[in-house]
């Protein structure tokens, strides 16, 4: 803990603190999101000296720091770094490399460490991150020698943005940061990225020719635009139902004739079903996970209907599921190759791709829902309201249903979230989000619990000058869990019900400007408002709390509840409590 001294280094001499931060800038990354710490002085000076190449942005919790790192990966296909102390903010921070390791997104972590003499003899918040981290991040590793700061940071950018995606986790011992080195910067490398068999893509054509019901699901990260225009040219010009993966929507554009729902958490039991008739599936990008494949009851894993698996990584490919064709390509490159594919002036399956968009119109039109705030037409509003490129976050919780199901998100629209499930990352992201894309409105959706887990991070935005707007799911509980304890256990209120804020003072009390909406009419207007006020904004939505999900009530749930508890108080029925619990998100 002793205090970096001030270097006056030789031209070619520099501190390890200062090589780490060349070596950043180096690399082209221009954003770190930290809570400082003193086990990383010396990189704190580093960073002051490059700080017209890298903004350096102070934030108030290091989860918040490294989900805001996470979504600027998520959105811009390279990584964002995120700095935290040893001990108790690698601790804080852990959740954010989860989110990256689930969401195959690139980002670097660098943790404080102590110093490198006091090793092993439980020093002040001394922790093994090679240990802790190991199974959270794709590579974790620790600097101690400066001389070879560019070498590791070069690779750790590669290994976050090659194959996978995912982050890397680096631990920088204190002295090391302190040393003076004459060491040489090391930039990007240049790698042809793998591509697909031109085989392969004759192959896809052969399967296509044979297929009745194809469907298409697109997912994964560090998709380009352009690499996103070719996959919709090829999917639309084979008219190929399209499904996107789990939190993946933005990825297709919705408005699109061929664009059928999402396959995830809350997605429509009627496309689910209509899944499970396909018999040829393009799984392009997309992770074969829990989520997608609907808690892996979709397909069978040593066969049935065969896959088509496009996927940046050869480990991923049949790692639950056998493809009948698995292709390692970058997802970009795969698109452009998809896209010279010529396509047959009719496809026989046209009635099959109308019969999936309808139901997928069908789903997102406006239904009747009891009390007076009506979600459904409130996302239909905002569908309106809102730039055409706006990047939109978004937390985990059941409220995160109403957007995929109720928007068709345009081409230029972005919606990242996490699809590990994690609460507390919608708010960090929006303002990662803005501070990367200070020009694009950046609408952020968050549940009551998920709020109050990190939204305090919205001091980092006044800081840093920018402005997204939050939209605050208030249903007075930590519903997902409620919905999953009325199904299991039904009656029974544990541990889910909450006692808030009011939300607008909140904002308001940082300086930003709050609205409460209770009825669907004044959605609109408060939205227009927050657009217009310019400041960080605060939308409280009040929900009917009875609205468990877009599509059933905790009323219903509980009059198909049998026995009532009345009935039969104690003792609950064996074959409830015998039953495989639901999954919990
Ligand atoms: C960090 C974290 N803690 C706990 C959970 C478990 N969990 C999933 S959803 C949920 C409730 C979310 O509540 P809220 O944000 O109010 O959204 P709602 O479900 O009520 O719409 C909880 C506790 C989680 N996914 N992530
Ligand atoms: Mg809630």
């Amino acid at each position: 803990m002793a205090q970096a001294k001030v270097v006056r280094a030789r031209p070619g001499v520099r501190s390890g603190g200062r090589v780490l931060a060349d070596a950043l800038v180096a690399q082209g990354i221009d954003h770190v999101f930290a809570v400082p710490g003193e086990s990383y002085l010396d990189v704190l000076e580093g960073l002051y000296l490059v700080r017209d190449r890298l903004k350096l942005v102070t934030c108030r919790f290091e989860a918040g720091a490294v989900n805001m790192a996470e979504a600027y990966g998520k959105l811009n296909g390279r990584p964002a770094v995120a700095f935290v102390t040893r001990g108790p903010g690698a601790c804080h921070g852990s959740i954010g490399v989860h989110v990256a390791q689930q969401d195959s997104t690139p980002m670097l972590l660098f943790v404080g460490q102590i110093p490198f003499e006091e090793t092993d003899r439980e020093s002040f918040q001394e922790v093994d991150y090679r240990r802790m981290f190991q199974p959270l991040a794709k590579w974790v590793t620790q600097i101690d020698d400066a001389k070879r700061i560019p070498e590791i940071i070069a690779h750790a950018v590669d290994v976050a943005t090659s194959g996978r995606p995912g982050p890397v986790v680096i631990a920088i011992s204190e002295e090391m940061q302190k040393h003076l080195v004459d060491v040489v910067d090391i930039g990007p490398a240049a790698v042809s990225p793998p591509h697909p068999d031109p085989s392969a893509l004759a192959k896809i054509q052969a399967m296509l020719s044979k297929a009745q019901k194809p469907l298409a699901i697109v997912g994964g990260s560090r998709w380009t635009e352009s690499g996103r225009a070719a996959i919709r040219d090829f999917l639309v010009a084979h008219d190929i139902p399209t499904t996107a993966g789990f939190r993946r929507q933005a990825l297709y554009d919705g408005t699109l004739s061929n664009f059928v729902g999402d396959l995830g958490v809350g997605s429509d039991p009627a496309l689910v079903a209509k899944v499970k008739e396909a018999d040829l599936i393009l799984a392009i990008g997309t992770r074969l996970g829990e989520p997608v494949t609907q808690g892996y009851t979709l397909f069978e894993a040593a066969g049935g209907v065969p896959i088509v698996h496009v996927y940046p990584e050869a480990a991923e490919i049949g790692r639950v599921y056998r493809p009948a064709l698995g292709i390692v390509s970058d997802l970009n490159v795969f698109a452009h190759a998809a896209a010279k594919l010529s396509a047959p002036k009719r496809v026989s399956w046209s009635a099959w791709t109308k019969e999936l968009r309808a139901l997928r119109l069908a789903g997102a039109a406006v239904p009747n829902y009891e009390g007076t705030l009506n979600l459904a037409q409130c996302m239909h509003d905002l569908s309106r309201l809102m730039e055409d490129d706006a990047i939109m976050t978004c937390d985990a919780g059941n409220f995160a249903t109403w957007p995929p199901r109720f928007m068709n998100f345009k081409d230029g629209q972005r919606f990242i979230g996490p699809t590990n499930g994690a609460m507390g990352y919608g708010v960090p992201a929006a303002i990662g989000a803005k501070i990367a894309h200070p020009d694009k409105q950046v609408i952020c959706f968050v549940g009551d619990g998920g709020f109050l887990m990190t939204g305090q991070e919205i001091a980092t935005a006044f800081h840093h000058g920018v402005a997204p707007i939050i939209l605050v799911f208030n249903n007075q509980m930590y519903g997902t869990i409620r919905m999953y304890q009325e199904r299991t256990y039904p009656f029974h209120v544990s541990g889910t019900a909450l006692t808030n804020p009011d939300f607008s003072k909140f904002i308001e009390a940082f300086g930003g400007h709050g609205e409460v909406v209770s009825d669907t009419a004044e959605f609109a207007p408060a939205f227009r408002r927050a657009v217009e006020s310019g400041k960080p904004a605060l939308i409280e939505l009040r929900m009917n709390p009875d609205q468990i999900t877009s599509r059933t009530t905790i009323s219903a749930m509980r009059a198909a509840a049998k026995p009532k508890p009345a009935a039969k108080p104690a003792a609950r029925p064996a074959a409830r409590t015998a039953k495989k619990p639901a999954k919990k998100r």
